[in-house]
């Protein structure tokens, strides 16, 4: 039998020290139904921003994370509040879902409130970009996340400085950067973390494989057959993860993160997942049809099939298999496998639709900056 190049060099599986048990195995109950909310939560953001910008309240382009809520989730929940971040376009929820496993009502956990990234998406005045730039051109020194910009890969090189220098101040903090699969064919991803690795710096570089790079499909993008393989040639760890499945990606983030923090260096984690709409909401109807008759013939056409697995349905199958919710929990609210135009708010537990208000009604009410705002903060005021 030919041996395939993946077999004689796969993806690392895991890198957990032998005996260890899987990090999500030490999840309690709560932790398990708050993954489940916040899935829930970065659902009902994404369809609520679809609906608005459908209606013509919102300016600006969206990048939905619809289909790629497990992504974000199970990356962010594992982290300690003094950890960084870096997201990109297709991230906003991890804006304010950074930390939140320390409150959502709390005011003083390390990340922006549903407030502040309103006022951003709204582009009125209490947003932190005071309304000058793209939705997700945003970040935040005191929370820790790492200004977004469009040059794409480009906060990896900032991620790695930003925790070389946490380590200079003895400091514990570990990075993640996020990155869609096309931005990795850009020099500065490699540059970065081949600084990363010489340096053993703990930077954790998550690349959201949703299979397109706005209308490029991944074989016109790297000659790979899975991504990780590429951790290789950097002589760091690469992990796939299944990222419709919150813990599996909950997991692979927190081996990473184990062994970024006892001082062994980055790593790379590919999460495969599937892009739900177009590349922003200008592409939907292109995408509608570049996309299909493509699909079905790839040689990854069952990547792409259970990469199409809604992550809310697939968390909530694995806690009624444990038993922490029931059947008929699980079938309370149904957002699963509906586009944005499908959805209600029944859809959602009423907490999720009320935290959401709460940040548009602030939105909406404030004030857009005043006009004199306009000339400053380009050179030093
Ligand atoms: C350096 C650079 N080149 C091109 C672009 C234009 N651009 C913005 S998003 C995008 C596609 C990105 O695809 P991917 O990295 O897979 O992320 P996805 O949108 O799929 O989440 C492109 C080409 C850019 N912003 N920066
Ligand atoms: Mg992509």
């Amino acid at each position: 039998m030919a041996i395939t190049a993946s077999q004689t060099n796969p993806p690392q599986s895991n890198l957990l020290p032998d005996g260890e048990p899987l990090p999500s195995s030490q999840l309690s109950k709560e932790d398990h139904l708050e993954i489940l909310r916040q899935l829930y939560l970065a659902r009902y953001f994404d369809v609520r921003l679809i609906k608005e910008k459908k209606r013509g309240r919102l300016r600006g382009t969206l990048y939905s994370s619809h289909n790629q809520e497990a992504v974000l989730v199970g990356s962010l929940f594992g982290l300690k509040g003094t950890d960084w971040i870096s997201p990109i376009h297709r991230d906003m929820p991890a804006f304010f879902m950074k930390d939140l496993r320390a409150g959502w009502d709390n005011n003083d956990r390390i990340g922006l409130t549903i407030e502040q990234v309103c006022c951003q998406v709204w582009g009125k005045q209490d947003s932190p970009g005071r309304a000058r730039d793209n939705w997700s051109h945003i970040g935040s020194k005191s929370k820790r996340i790492i200004h977004s910009t469009s040059m794409l890969a480009g906060t990896i090189p900032v991620a790695a400085g930003v925790v070389y220098a946490d380590r200079l101040n003895g400091g514990d903090a570990v990075v993640l950067t996020y990155n869609g699969e096309g931005s990795t064919a850009q020099g500065i991803f490699h540059e970065a973390i081949n600084f990363a690795a010489v340096h053993k710096l703990p930077v954790i570089t998550i690349v959201e494989n949703n299979h397109w790079a706005y209308g490029t499909p991944t074989n016109l993008e790297y000659s790979q057959e899975d991504f990780a393989r590429r951790a290789d040639g950097y002589g760091i760890p690469g992990l796939i993860a299944d990222g419709q499945d919150v813990f599996d990606v909950y997991d692979k983030v927190m081996m990473a993160v184990n062994h970024a923090r006892a001082g062994k260096g980055p790593s790379i984690i590919e999460c495969k997942t599937y892009r739900a709409y177009g590349h922003g909401d200008h592409d939907d109807d292109r995408a509608a049809n570049y996309r299909p008759e493509y699909d079905a013939k790839a040689t990854y056409k069952d990547d792409i099939e259970h990469a199409r697995r809604d992550p809310i349905d697939v968390c909530k199958k694995k806690l009624v298999s444990l038993g922490f919710i029931t059947q008929a929990d699980a079938d309370r609210h149904v957002c699963e496998y509906k586009s944005a135009d499908k959805t209600k708010d029944e859809d959602f537990p009423p907490e999720v639709v009320a935290y959401l208000k709460r940040g548009v009604e602030y939105a909406v009410k404030n004030p857009v900056p005043p006009a004199e705002e306009g000339g400053m903060w380009v050179f030093r005021e």
